[in-house]
């Protein structure tokens, strides 16, 4: 056992941007790692969602990428790199520094980030360095740009508590931000009066914490927050000291608004008129008011004006910098602060300047001493994938992130990455819808060291800067993401200022450069963190920025104004209101996009804990059972999405929280976990003209049955090496993996079927083939090798039953029948799809403990456990209880049991 991993080590989460401290040790006897939530820690004061808990299973070194490659060929380090600086030097030489990029992460550390966006920027003299922070934040960085003249997050996640009404707009907190979702609702459990307000088109999780739910047609909030403003300006809330002091522009935006009265606001945005008098009314009579948004806001063609929009409701009250009141943008990933503070977007500089600001450019590269320095935006995202296709990017380095996955118009993305003429990406397992483009002749796999085994720091949606610690060894040959461009950066000819030996000295220049020339004014400083030994770097506890070489902090900012335009002044943006788009009959559905609550993104690290793939197995589409019926579509069928860039197959999961004509699909699901499900091929490429933030939750589809013959569900030991089917999708479960799939013409006999998904010869099995049923069963000598059940329509086997069958013993005779059968025994009732992720608690037990009279969350708990834990599915439960009177009904007459 590694010296490392026997203590307990104090870490950060790797998921989402609350930033949650984690406690990691290393079990000594089984190697298992053993994560608890760090009471210390200012973000989560031990509180853990379900991802986070269960990060110990997705540790492990299956499936990692642990050796170079070029070409996918095994290589060392040094042909590698040598390979990447070459290529990139070739391009340089020959097409100039705009012919190269880089593609970076949210989810990189400080440290690694720091050290891409210097190369880029001041030795190659190119700001083609972008990230997937574009997909991400890149509307709230340009709207705080826009209102506050520079990217500040004016509050601390302290306000969600001390607010007496939180406004949640275009965020799935319970989901994406649990523990803050958490902390909310413990607020509100302790202060009933609070209130929440969720504005979503789709009645989410978070619904379950809202006092109104507000589901507005979708892109239309800046209407409703327009509508706001023109409402507050005519009551008692309204600042005018504030705003006359502190604030330009109110005048010409104000006039902007006039026309948005109640009733217009209401027609546009789908909404009852009395919904939206309650908003406004509790918003005009809520000093402490917080509104919390996300990607409902930032991902969309109008991003940057709905930030704005909301941004104006916060300056014409002045309630901002004060506990309990202000915007708050939270962020998705766990360094997406991180990166805007090291200026890792193409229009940004390092330590939050100007990359358009000749002073502040003159002040970066005289501290880094660089030969140039990049004096024009690079390219953003979406639109550096499309100057592949034009062939302007010769040589591009992904880095942390699957684009091939997440970008709009995935499949033109895939066409870019196989065609760019030399590509490197850098990843910590061994096969991604995006590394496979590095297989290419000459191009180039390096493999990085992850969660766990690297070192720096990351910044949480609230200014708080944490460290990341390793308590694991690096594995294979894995390097460090920062030592890998430092080599390349080396090999270009930059070896002197790439000289690091350790993220300690990364660290501590980007801390002297926050303070460098502190005449020029800027929002982010933690120079008061220079200088700081190994030991003091290795112990640095959390702490907000900025922090001043004098010591001094600031904890919440704009409460006394001291904005960062030139005059101080925050700016109203006017933000006009455009037209809800119009019914296109060929395109019928709006979809919408995002995630769910126990997968992270392209899945390539829960995907591989059975608890976590366990909550939503399968790729799906959310849609209202109206619009399922008139199209003939079945619960739980597959259906096919279609729009002009795309088609994709996937289940239909009916719901009454999604409003007619419009989807949702999930993010997740990609070329490795299902045969087609990439959702990013249907979404259009259309950005925010000011961000360039792609609109990814607002594209045109069809929805279609998929007309399967006949429908397959497996569970299995081993993963088969392919699935000839129309439709598949594959997770992970407790000793094996699960198996749905479908295909359109029925084969005379399915033998052929069970030997494909069993990989065996010795299985046993009934099938009738009239009408399509069949079952089989494969073993080996003592144990299971996996259960096959086929159907005509959608197979409704208990899916954690057959599940719970691969880890047992091999079944007598009796069970072996019971298994063909596809029916738990008596004995054993079907405890129903998982919902509580920590404890697998299914859907039927906790229905059970309610019809048993537990009519509470914690009566529920302590009847199953289920909720006692991360508490991540508490709204999920509270969503099964019935309706309050019923709940008086029981409580007023129990029943006997
Ligand atoms: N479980 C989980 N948590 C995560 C992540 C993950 O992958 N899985 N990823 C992290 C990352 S990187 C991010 S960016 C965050 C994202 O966190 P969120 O933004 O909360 O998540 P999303 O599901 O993308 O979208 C939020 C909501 O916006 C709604 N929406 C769509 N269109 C509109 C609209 O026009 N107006 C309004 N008001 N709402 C709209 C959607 O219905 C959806 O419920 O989550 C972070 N946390
Ligand atoms: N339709 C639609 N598309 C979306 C979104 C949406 O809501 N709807 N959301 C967008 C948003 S907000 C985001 S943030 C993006 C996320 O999209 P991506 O960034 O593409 O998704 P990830 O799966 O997080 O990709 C991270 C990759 O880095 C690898 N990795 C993990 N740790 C490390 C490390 O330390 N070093 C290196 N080198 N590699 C590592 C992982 O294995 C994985 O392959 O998706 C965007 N795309
Ligand atoms: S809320 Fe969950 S995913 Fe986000 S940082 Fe905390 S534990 Fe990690
Ligand atoms: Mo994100």
């Amino acid at each position: 056992m590694d010296a490392l991993a026997s203590r307990t080590i104090k870490t950060t989460c790797p998921y989402c941007g609350v930033g949650c401290g984690v406690n990691a040790s290393v079990d000594a006897l089984t190697s298992d790692v053993i994560i608890e939530g760090d009471k210390d820690h200012p973000a989560n004061f031990g509180r853990l969602c379900s991802k986070g808990s269960q990060l110990g299973e997705t540790l492990g070194l299956h499936d990692r990428l642990l050796h170079p490659a070029i070409g996918g060929r095994q290589a060392s380090w040094d042909e590698a790199t040598d390979r990447i600086a070459e290529a990139f030097s070739q391009a340089i030489e020959q097409h100039g520094p705009d012919s190269v990029a880089l593609y970076v992460s949210g989810q990189l550390l400080t440290e690694d980030y720091y050290v891409a966006n210097k190369l880029m920027k001041g030795f190659i003299g190119s700001a083609n360095i972008d990230t997937n922070s574009r997909l991400c934040m890149a509307s709230s960085v340009a709207g705080h740009k826009r209102a506050f003249g520079s990217d500040t997050v004016p509050g601390t996640y302290e306000d969600l508590e001390l607010a007496d009404l939180i406004v949640l707009t275009g965020s799935n907190l319970a989901w994406c931000h649990p523990v803050l979702f958490q902390r909310i609702a413990a607020a509100k459990q302790k202060r009933p009066g609070m209130r929440v307000v969720l504005i979503d088109p789709r009645r989410t999780p978070t619904a379950e914490l809202a006092d109104l739910h507000l589901p507005l047609t979708p892109d239309t909030d800046v209407a409703i927050f327009t509508g706001l403003l023109r409402h507050l300006a005519r009551s008692p809330a309204i600042a005018p000291d504030y705003v006359e002091t502190n604030t330009s522009g109110l005048d010409e935006t104000l006039s902007n608004a006039s026309s948005w009265t109640i009733e217009k606001v209401a027609e546009q945005c789908g909404l009852k008129p009395s919904d939206v008098a309650l908003f406004y009314q509790w918003v005009a009579e809520t000093e402490r008011t917080v509104t919390v948004y996300s990607q409902g806001v930032n991902q969309s063609a109008s991003g940057t004006d709905k930030v704005n929009a909301i941004i104006n409701t916060h300056l014409i009250t002045a309630r901002i910098g004060t506990p309990g009141m202000g915007p708050f943008s939270v962020t998705g990933q766990p360094n997406a602060m991180g990166g805007r503070e090291v200026g890792g977007l193409a229009n940004m500089l390092a330590s939050h300047l100007e990359l358009a600001n000749p002073e502040h450019r003159e002040l970066v590269q005289t501290f880094w001493g660089s030969p140039t320095i990049a004096n024009k935006p690079g390219l953003k995202a979406v639109d550096l994938f499309e100057a592949i296709h034009a062939g302007q990017i010769k040589a591009l380095w992904v880095v942390a992130t699957n684009p091939s996955v997440s970008l709009p118009d995935a499949n033109r993305v895939d066409a870019a990455l196989a065609k760019v003429p030399f590509l490197a990406v850098s990843d910590i397992v061994s096969s991604t819808d995006t590394l496979r483009h590095a297989a290419r002749t000459g191009c180039v796999a390096l493999p990085a060291t992850g969660w766990g085994e690297k070192d720096g720091t990351v910044t949480n949606s609230e200014r708080m800067i944490s460290r990341q610690r390793a308590f694991l060894p690096a594995p294979g040959e894995a390097r460090h993401d920062w030592q890998a461009l430092c080599n390349v950066a080396t090999k270009m000819g930059f070896g002197e200022a790439f000289s690091f030996e350790n993220p300690t000295e990364v660290f501590d220049e980007h801390a002297r450069l926050s303070g460098f020339k502190p005449e020029v004014r800027r929002d982010f400083d933690i120079s008061g963190r220079a200088g700081l030994s190994q030991v003091a770097y290795d112990s640095m506890p959390p702490f907000r920025w900025p922090l001043r070489a004098n010591g001094s902090q600031t904890e919440r900012f704009f409460a006394g104004g001291a904005f960062f335009h030139a005059d101080s002044r925050a700016k109203f943006v006017t933000t006009p209101v455009k037209a809800v788009e119009k019914h296109q009959p060929k395109y019928p559905f709006t979809l919408n996009t995002g995630r769910v609550r126990d997968h992270w993104h392209t899945m390539t690290r829960t995907g591989r804990s059975p608890r976590l793939s366990a909550h939503m197995g399968e790729p799906y589409c959310e849609l209202h059972p109206d619009d399922a019926s008139r199209l003939g579509i079945e619960p739980a069928s597959l259906v096919r999405l279609s729009s002009p860039h795309g088609s994709i197959i996937v289940r239909a999961l009916l719901s009454d929280g999604q409003q007619p004509g419009s989807v949702f699909v999930p993010m997740h699901w990609n070329d490795e976990t299902a045969s087609n499900a990439r959702v990013d091929t249907l979404v259009k490429p259309d950005t925010d003209p000011m961000s360039g933030q792609p609109a990814l939750k607002s594209s045109r589809v069809t929805v279609a049955n998929a007309d399967m013959a006949w429908h397959g569900f497996a569970v299995v030991k081993k993963r088969p090496p392919s699935l000839p089917f129309a439709y598949w999708s594959v997770s992970k479960c407790a000793g094996g993996f699960a198996l749905e799939f479908a295909d359109k013409t029925s084969p005379d006999d399915f033998s052929a079927v069970a030997q494909a998904v069993l990989q065996s010869d010795c299985f046993v099995g009934l099938q009738d083939r009239a009408s399509a049923d069949a079952r089989f069963l494969a073993y080996e000598s003592e144990s299971l090798l996996g259960t096959l059940f086929i159907a005509q329509d959608p197979v409704k086997v208990s899916r954690r039953w057959a599940i719970q069958a691969l880890s047992k013993p091999l079944p007598d005779a009796a069970a072996r029948v019971a298994l063909l059968a596809g029916r738990p025994p008596t004995d054993q009732p079907d405890t129903g799809p998982t919902v509580c992720a920590c404890f697998s608690v299914g859907r039927n037990t906790i229905a059970s403990a309610i019809g048993a009279g537990a009519v509470t969350l914690d009566a529920i708990g302590s009847a199953c456990q289920a909720g006692t834990n991360c508490g991540s599915c508490r709204s999920e439960i509270a969503a099964m209880l019935p309706p309050l009177a019923v709940v008086k009904e029981t409580f007023d007459e129990p029943q006997a049991v």
